[in-house]
């Protein structure tokens, strides 16, 4: 007989009720447990997971309400090969997609999940992505046998009984079953981190809106409302219902005069979306004030009157504690300093955290992320290089008053940047929404390690490549139909904050400085600054930008802003081999535009710059 706390609310959904019923059958936990989503809660499973090793509680003096956790050292990020896209057709999830036939998948997930929450607690958790009860929200349900699952989850949505009582008895909602893979035999010891070393499957069924996940307890592959729901299930939901579920920083930008503008920017994994989601405003932009929204996604719907209104679906940050330093993200730190859950950072003698690139010097002992001593001298990094915090969105200082209104903030500008130390320029301005498509389905960004001159470029689409739930040339035309969609649709831009000179050395500082990008994009969107035309669209000239105490010459200027013809039409080609993978799915429109570009490039000066 199983061990249950069922609650009454729960009773009147009767999918949801099934659902329970069907899993608690399938997985054979000990017992279930239904989140109720209170600090009680919370504070009680923190505590358990410290009893039993999986949690260090960390001196409260220095991080009050923090805990460190350390995972199994194959279990640190997400599994790309390992992520499935279980459409009706492989031509249907494309072929940038893992694609797996959705019955024989069905059958396979039914094997390893028979008995696999043996021994241990199966959790049930309803969450919001979004505002509680905003029409731009959708509710999840989580099944899952991880502890550290749940108070994660808890943080990075808005979790508990409320959401019970938004679903009401016939709500919608995207079932999330996730097992760590790991079932106990009676007596058996669990282990501080349980996850499976030999099978790992996240799989998602766009037709059905449901998502399966087995043998990771990390990030990605186990906080199902994340990149799961919220991108590749979202992703589909959104093209049957006219909106854009997007891999975007949310941000709002305020002037001296008080007036706010949101835009939403879009960049690859591991890019800085969670600094420029916190920026600073330098110097030179004295009383302007920059709002966080989110950083990492935005849903996107267009609204009654006229425009595209955006939530951040979460409501906490995962974010990447490596590089992060006053420096970097002073925001950050502050976000971090209490109420949160760091993984796989290193250990300080007296109980805080550190990582590489925190301090300039690093402490003389630490204890490393697999539990291991440090020294700064012993040739092994201190914390993993993809070590997080999860932090809520309320401890954020720069946190927008409107996160949270169930009516989203209106987005006036879409950017998108990747890393490219070459070919493109630090800002500009597509022509129009067609050709602004263009620009975000040819992203491509740099692997980092790579040799100089040599980077290989990996394709990006909207920063949407491991998140897209279907046919990347079909949300390619999906985005162009949305123009349609809005009076006045948002602006789009690219930005580089990644050139760099002959001698290999970044020309843009970066960081705060990125202000002066976003302010001309600002100016652009409110008819307020100039530009000229380029073979790549609109661009500011050195006049243009609000360059002051940056003591930029002309000539870094230009090598900043400059088209070389060559690497331009290099760039064309290359992005020629993207389109040519989707074959004739590829919307005209977007051959069209690359025709358009191509002619611009062949016209102009062999080295284009826009000038002073
Ligand atoms: O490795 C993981 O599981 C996390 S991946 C991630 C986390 C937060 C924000 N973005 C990402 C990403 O890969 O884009
Ligand atoms: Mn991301």
């Amino acid at each position: 007989m199983l061990n249950t706390n069922v609650r009454m609310q729960s009773a009147g959904n009767s999918k949801l009720n099934a659902l329970v019923e069907e899993m608690a059958a399938l997985c054979q936990p000990d017992q279930i447990y239904w989140c109720d989503g209170t600090q009680e809660e919370y504070d009680r499973l923190c505590e358990d997971m410290v009893r039993g090793g999986t949690f260090i509680k960390l001196n409260q003096e220095k991080r009050p309400g923090s805990y460190l956790c350390r995972s199994h050292p194959g279990d640190v990020a997400r599994v790309e090969h390992r992520t499935f896209i279980c459409s009706k057709t492989k031509e249907d999830a494309g072929p940038t997609n893992n694609w797996a036939d959705p019955t024989e998948m069905r059958q396979t997930l039914r094997g390893i999940f028979s008995g696999c929450m043996r021994g241990r607690t199966m959790y049930v958790v309803p969450f919001s992505m979004g505002p509680l009860g905003s029409d731009i929200a959708h509710i999840g349900i989580q099944i899952t046998d991880s502890a550290y699952a749940v108070v994660n989850m808890r943080i990075m949505t808005r979790m508990g009984s409320q959401v019970l009582d938004i679903l009401g008895d016939s709500g919608e909602f995207v079932p999330c079953i996730h097992s760590v893979g790991a079932p106990l035999e009676p007596g058996q010891e669990d282990v501080p981190w349980p996850c499976n070393p030999d099978q790992k499957y996240i799989v998602q069924f766009p037709d059905e809106r449901e998502i399966w996940s087995y043998g990771s307890g990390y990030g990605g592959n186990a906080l199902l409302g994340k990149k799961c729901f919220a991108l590749r299930i979202a992703s589909v939901m959104a093209r049957e219902e006219g909106w854009l579920a997007e891999h975007m920083l949310l941000l709002g930008l305020e002037s001296p005069q008080g007036e706010k503008t949101y835009v939403g920017a879009a960049f690859p994994s591991a890019c800085g979306k969670t600094n420029l989601a916190m920026i600073i405003p330098p110097k030179g932009f004295e009383g302007w004030k920059a709002w966080t929204v989110g950083d990492d996604i935005a849903w996107i719907k267009p609204s009654a009157d006229g425009q595209f209104r955006a939530i951040n679906p979460e409501a906490g940050y995962f974010g990447v504690a490596p590089g992060t330093s006053e420096k970097t993200n002073p925001n950050a730190m502050k976000l971090v300093e209490s109420n949160t859950i760091f993984t796989n950072v290193a250990l300080t003698d007296d109980g805080d955290v550190w990582w590489e690139g925190m301090t300039d010097e690093p402490p003389a002992h630490l204890t490393d992320w697999q539990g291991n001593e440090w020294t700064p001298d012993c040739g092994r990094v201190a914390a993993h290089p993809n070590a997080r915090f999860t932090a809520p969105a309320s401890s954020c200082p720069t946190l927008d008053p409107a996160w949270d209104d169930p009516k989203g903030v209106p987005v006036s500008a879409f950017i998108f940047g990747g890393r490219m130390s070459h070919t493109f320029p630090l800002v500009f301005q597509s022509y129009d929404w067609d050709h602004g498509v263009y620009l975000a389905a040819t992203m491509g960004s740099e692997a980092t390690a790579a040799a100089e001159n040599q980077a290989a470029v990996r394709r990006d689409p909207m920063a949407m490549l491991p998140f897209c739930g279907y046919n990347m040339a079909d949300y390619w035309g999906h985005w162009l139909s949305l123009k349609d969609k809005v009076k006045n649709p948002p602006l789009i831009f690219r930005v580089n904050w990644f050139r760099k000179d002959a001698n290999g050395k970044f020309i843009w500082p970066g960081f705060g400085q990125n202000m002066r990008a976003l302010s001309w994009i600002i100016d652009r969107v409110h008819g307020r600054a100039d530009a000229v035309e380029s073979p790549f669209g609109f661009m500011p000239r050195q006049s243009d930008l609000q360059l002051d105490g940056l003591d930029m010459e002309t000539s870094a200027f230009e090598a900043l802003m400059k088209i070389d013809r060559l690497s331009a039409l290099n760039e064309i080609n290359d992005q020629s081999s993207l389109f040519k993978r989707f074959g004739s799915r590829v919307p005209e429109a977007l051959l069209g535009q690359q025709n358009s570009v191509r002619e611009r490039v062949e016209k102009a000066d062999s080295v284009w710059h826009p000038g002073a």
